[in-house]
């Protein structure tokens, strides 16, 4: 098993670079203001961090660095959003609370990655 598997440090499932705009909070619609950001999946939650030059996968721990914004997964919708951005590769994730947010990769099978590993945890939150 592995050697968080006991209720304590939630696990690292994946960490890296998207494009990311918050475009709803509390079901009020923002402007767009698209920038890179270091995104981290870690137990129930999708971590952002500002400083992508100084994180590293195998850097990464929890408390290391002051996370921008924290997106609880619980209760969360995720989809395909590409008719909200003249960018490609585009998905929504809407939080319980209203809060929208667009993340995007140019790359196809990194993008799809991602949909999959955070779809994969809304689906095992909703189970619970
Ligand atoms: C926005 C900016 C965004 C763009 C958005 C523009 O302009 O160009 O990158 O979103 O399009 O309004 P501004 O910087 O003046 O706010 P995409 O890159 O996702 O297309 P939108 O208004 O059609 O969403």
């Amino acid at each position: 098993s592995s050697p968080d598997s006991d209720g304590g440090t939630p696990e690292l499932e994946k960490a890296g670079l998207l494009n990311k705009t918050k475009i709803a909070e509390g079901g009020r619609k923002l402007r767009k203001n698209w920038s890179p950001s270091w995104v981290v999946l870690v137990g129930n939650s999708l971590v952002f961090f500002k400083d992508p030059k100084s994180q590293t996968p195998s850097s990464w721990k929890p408390g290391n660095s002051r996370p921008e914004s924290s997106v609880d997964l619980r209760g969360a919708k995720l989809n395909w959003a590409n008719e909200l951005s003249s960018k490609k590769n585009v998905f929504k994730l809407r939080t319980i609370t209203g809060n929208e947010f667009l993340l995007q990769s140019d790359t196809d099978s990194l993008i799809r990655e991602w949909y999959n590993t955070i779809k994969n945890v809304i689906d095992r939150l909703d189970r619970e």
